[in-house]
């Protein structure tokens, strides 16, 4: 028995090995992302466990065990039940677009909602940020430039996102799901109330040899300490 649980085992321990954390939202955009995965995720569970309930139910009551010749009536269609099998998958289907829609179209680069940034409360911070193989440069207002992204607490980071050649995919799990960084286009995110932490990024797209090692770490720090390391 141990031996056969030893693949799963290793399996886990690279799978958890990664050092990046999904589903710990650290931010009202990751936050609203989250309760959208679990929100789905309830729904495919509960098809999934009517799905599974049924099917074991019926392998059990209408099983052959072959001690009698009885065949069962044959019957051919039932209006009802189609019906039924097809309106409650549409209402499943509209219950699961309706918020993902609302959701990809509030937080879709460059979206209208970003722009207007109508329901962002904290302060604003402007971040250029430039992909190239295989590095993140992070520009600020003042012109200061870091290897790694610092945010005030509390703060919308407005992020503008360029690489200089190939496609690369801004990533960090805790703050916000991935972006694409285009070379011939700006992309216009936005991650609303970053709370206080270190946070690790990567680069989600392939995008060469040493993709694996375009990692970088976002620092959420108190708006004194932000000041502090911006000026220096
Ligand atoms: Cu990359």
């Amino acid at each position: 028995m141990g031996i056969r649980w030893a693949p799963l085992i290793v399996l886990l321990m690279l799978v958890s090995g990664c050092g990046i954390r999904v589903l710990d939202p650290q931010s009202d955009t990751a936050k609203v992302q989250t309760e959208l995965i679990y929100f789905s995720f309830g729904i495919m569970v509960l098809v999934l466990l009517t799905v599974f309930g049924l099917m074991a139910r019926f392998v059990k009551k209408y099983r052959d065990d072959g001690s009698s010749d009885y065949l069962p009536t044959q019957t051919e269609g039932n209006k009802k039940l189609e019906i039924t099998w097809t309106v409650i998958p549409i209402l499943i289907v509209i219950i699961l677009a309706v918020p993902t829609t609302i959701v990809t179209m509030n937080q879709s680069p460059n979206s209208e909602a970003i722009s207007t940034a109508e329901d962002s409360t904290g302060e604003e911070v402007h971040v250029r940020v430039e992909a190239e193989r295989f590095s993140w440069t992070f520009r600020y207002e003042n012109g200061k430039t870091s290897e790694d992204l610092y945010l005030p607490e509390g703060a919308t980071a407005v992020l503008t996102l360029r690489s200089k050649d190939v496609i690369h995919s801004f990533w960090v799990p805790s703050l916000g799901g991935k972006v694409d960084v285009l070379p011939h286009k700006d992309n216009v995110y936005e991650i609303e109330n970053v709370e206080e932490g270190v946070y690790l990024g990567k680069c989600a797209e392939f995008c060469g040899t040493y993709h694996t090692k375009m990692r970088f770490t976002t620092h959420v720090v108190s708006e004194q300490e932000y000041r502090e390391w911006l000026e220096n």
